[in-house]
């Protein structure tokens, strides 16, 4: 905005420039093979999940396609979908952890 002072200074005012950082949910998916235990335990090692909380996580995810995990900044978010899917494979199993704006 562009305006005048009371002595005819123009001044443009600065916009603000401190943007919330945006939030990306981690979101696991379903697939036909990875065992339920496996699920838990990824729930329970990366979410910080207590046992009952990472079981019916894992259920709604089985039952739905897919289910959020946490929501984090972007750093936090591409992580943990790294480590994940990582520790999926070198596991042998075909589980998949991606991240999606908020
Ligand atoms: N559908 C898997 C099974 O029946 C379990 C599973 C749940 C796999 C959640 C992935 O993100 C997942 N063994």
């Amino acid at each position: 905005m562009i305006y005048l002072s009371n002595d005819d200074t123009v001044i443009e005012k600065a916009k603000p420039k401190l943007k919330r950082p945006k939030l990306y949910k981690v979101v696991l998916l379903n697939d036909d093979y990875t065992p339920m235990e496996f699920v838990v335990h990824i729930l329970t090692v990366f979410f910080n999940m207590n046992e009952d909380k990472a079981t019916n996580v894992m259920l709604q995810i089985h039952h739905d396609g897919k289910g959020i995990c946490g929501t984090y900044s972007r750093d936090i978010a591409e992580t943990k979908v790294v480590q994940i899917n990582n520790y999926a494979r070198e596991n042998e199993h075909p589980l998949m952890s991606v991240m999606e704006e908020l």
